[in-house]
């Protein structure tokens, strides 16, 4: 692997909820070690459990010393790809994590901001992945799980390092998985590969992000 190319770090999570697989593991695996737009991927895993998850994110950020992180994860249900806009300091799990915890009303971070802005351009990333005919939107919240724990983590760390920007993308269900939930959207896992590529592109080729329609009402 190239040493000399800038790094993305990106991270999926492993199953959680009793499903069998998590399709923003599988995705980011098949990405590890690509070119994307003059950088480097270094995809790494991360247990759903909030304690473990963050552990291994400082781990990793020190290591790859990436200029782009962005987290991946499964919002079952979700109909499209959901490029996140914001992360909050707080931990409200509905269902305990894969370690058995199951924190409720605490911080990521104690003495962190309530909110972080996600960092990567997400209007130019939203409109290439309309433009490539994927169905997106910009979400206004990431839960209070482990993937809102750690978007907010990833922009927590990446704000004390000069130039490094951060987000992160919820994905739905694989159709295998939607295939045991009636009327449940889904997304083919090679479609997903394709977004996340075509995301990163747009993240990498854009500085000041567009200003396009993306609110919701609701
Ligand atoms: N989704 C969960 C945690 C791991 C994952 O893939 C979430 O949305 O919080």
């Amino acid at each position: 692997m190239s040493t000399s190319l800038p790094r993305i770090l990106l991270t999926g999570f492993d199953p959680f909820g009793g499903e069998p697989i998590n399709p923003s593991w599988e995705a980011v695996r098949a990405l590890h070690g690509k070119r994307i737009g003059g950088h480097r991927v270094v995809a790494r895993k991360l247990p759903t459990e909030f304690a473990a998850s963050l552990r291994l994110l400082q781990a990793a950020m020190r290591e790859v010393k990436p200029a782009i992180v962005l987290g991946v994860g499964q919002a079952g249900g979700r109909p499209q790809l959901s490029l996140e806009r914001v992360a909050i300091n707080l931990q409200d799990a509905r269902i305990p994590d894969n370690a058995g915890a199951q924190p409720v009303d605490e911080p990521v971070i104690a003495d962190g901001p309530a909110a972080y802005f996600s960092t990567l351009p997400i209007k130019a990333m939203l409109e290439a992945l309309l433009l490539a005919g994927l169905p997106a939107e910009i979400s206004h919240s990431a839960g209070t799980y482990v993937c809102n724990h750690i978007a907010y983590a990833m922009l927590h760390l990446a704000s004390k390092r000069r130039g490094v920007r951060a987000g992160f993308i919820h994905i739905p269900y694989l159709p295998t998985q939607a295939a045991r939930r009636r009327g449940a959207a889904s997304m083919a896992q090679a479609e997903v590969e394709r977004g996340l590529r075509i995301a990163l592109l747009a993240a990498v080729a854009t500085t000041i992000d567009r200003k396009l329609r993306g609110g919701s009402i609701a």
